[in-house]
């Protein structure tokens, strides 16, 4: 496949590119910043907030999918993260409508539900629960993906990413990590999964703890191999283990998140 990747600097697809290229599919990324290492596919600097900039992109190279990666991973306030995560989504779905580009997969997070209770498996019809504006914000994207996909017949699979993390360092992580290695294999599933339409799943690896149902991915071609379990004997005990146990967003649920929509 033809795929442009956005965010692609990010450790993500740092970790993306090289795979995707290794398993025979042309990889342009974009960015903000120039490439870091090289891009044989080609590489785009560019600010996804910016839809002409992003539609010239697009239709530089002919194109199967895109794999939107790129916006902010913390909190800041409502209008940033409407910006960042709604904005961004916004600009890229008309360029495909435009260029005729039928896949987008997404980088949705755990946050669109992080005030559930870790009580019972959280799946991908459980209500959306944003724990801070990110989370809200990714909500708000996941919506205008399911909009494109109503509209136009764009297929898009929004994938509520975990804790992507070269390994677990946390007890919440046991829970919540995402391997490397099953990050490329979501992504690859999410990229080739036969017409998903629009379509939630959860990007956590195939943890003994997991918090998230992993059926929905499953059911899209993810099958994780990787398990947090093997690190459990190995984390240290933090005192703030015990509250983050307690909401799926873990931190972002807590009270140090909390602040002002619009300032
Ligand atoms: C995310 O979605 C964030 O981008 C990242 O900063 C982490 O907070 C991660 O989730 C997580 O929940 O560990």
């Amino acid at each position: 496949m033809q795929i442009l990747v956005t965010g692609a600097a990010g450790s993500i697809g740092q970790t993306l590119l090289p795979a995707l290229g290794a398993a025979g599919h042309t990889v342009t990324g974009l960015d903000l910043i120039e490439v870091p290492g090289s891009a044989e596919g080609g590489w785009h600097v560019v600010d996804c907030t910016d839809p002409d900039a992003v539609l010239d992109a697009v239709s530089a190279q002919p194109l199967d999918a895109v794999v939107h990666l790129a916006g902010n991973p913390g909190e800041t306030n409502l209008p940033d993260a409407l910006t960042s995560h709604v904005v961004t989504t916004a600009a890229l779905l008309d360029a495909m409508v435009t260029r005729g580009i039928g896949r987008i997969v997404y980088a949705s997070s755990n946050h669109a539900v992080g005030r559930t209770p870790a009580r019972e498996l959280v799946g991908v019809d459980t209500p959306p629960r944003p724990d801070t504006y990110y989370g809200t914000a990714k909500v708000a994207a996941e919506a205008l993906l399911q909009l494109f996909a109503d509209r136009h017949g764009i297929d898009a699979v929004a994938c509520r990413i975990g804790s992507f993390l070269p390994e677990p360092t946390t007890r919440r992580a046991l829970a919540t990590w995402l391997s490397p290695g099953d990050c490329v294999r979501m992504v690859e599933a999410a990229l080739t999964a036969p017409a998903p339409g629009f379509a939630l799943l959860y990007g956590i690896s195939a943890n003994t703890r997991a918090w998230w149902d992993l059926e929905p991915g499953r059911a899209l071609g993810y099958h994780p191999i990787d398990d947090a379990e093997a690190w459990a004997d190995r984390l240290p005990d933090r005192p703030e283990d015990a509250f983050e146990a307690a909401m799926v967003g873990g931190p972002f649920a807590g009270p140090a998140f909390v602040r002002p929509a619009l300032s």
